[in-house]
């Protein structure tokens, strides 16, 4: 088992605009396995290779009761997106502590590699469907709370900026 360590916030390679997995091979299947171990283990629902510092589109998501149905989406695309939004708290492992409403579509089509590399279609809706976008919008770059204000973002901002520099010196 091993734990990667989580971007936080505004750290800027949490910017990055991650590429295309080229193969599903023993590389992705061991960064896989510790997403998978470092997700658990933040009791997170889900995890962007963004997030560990890794620039490649790669997703996992378990958004069970027993935390135990892991789903591994490679190359994620979205084929559809309902009309219909919602607006959900979200939370993020790297902006710790905040929670706020986002606006997302309700349901969602798409297509992904599994975790074996085959090709999947997938249909998603409530949590999950939320979950998927956030985590898709981190490898596209985006923080969750790039959709709240200014003010509200500025705000998150210089808190996470002050834990730091508490966690630094302590
Ligand atoms: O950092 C992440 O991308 C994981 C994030 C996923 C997520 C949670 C909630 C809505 C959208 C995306 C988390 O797992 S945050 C922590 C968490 O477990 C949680 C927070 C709010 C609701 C449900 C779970
Ligand atoms: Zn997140």
């Amino acid at each position: 088992m091993a734990l990667l360590p989580i971007l936080c916030y505004p750290d800027p390679r949490l910017h990055t605009v991650a590429k295309p997995v080229q193969a599903v091979d023993a590389r992705i299947k061991a960064l896989i396995a510790d997403m998978l171990d470092t997700m658990y283990d933040a009791n997170g629902i889900g995890l962007a290779a963004t997030q560990i510092n890794v620039h490649e589109r790669l997703i996992v998501i378990d958004v069970s009761e027993g935390r135990n149905e892991p789903l591994v989406l490679i190359n994620p695309e979205i084929t559809w997106a309902s009309a219909d939004q919602q607006v959900n708290d979200e939370g993020c492992l790297s902006v710790p502590g905040i929670y706020d409403g986002v606006a997302r579509a309700s349901a969602i089509r798409l297509t992904a590699l599994d975790g074996e590399g085959v090709s999947r279609s997938l249909e998603a809706e409530g949590l999950l469907a939320v979950c998927i976008q956030h985590e898709m919008d981190h490898l596209m770059g985006k923080v969750f709370v790039e959709y709240l204000s200014p003010l509200k973002r500025n705000r998150i901002k210089s808190k996470m900026l002050k834990a730091r520099r508490e966690a630094e010196r302590a």
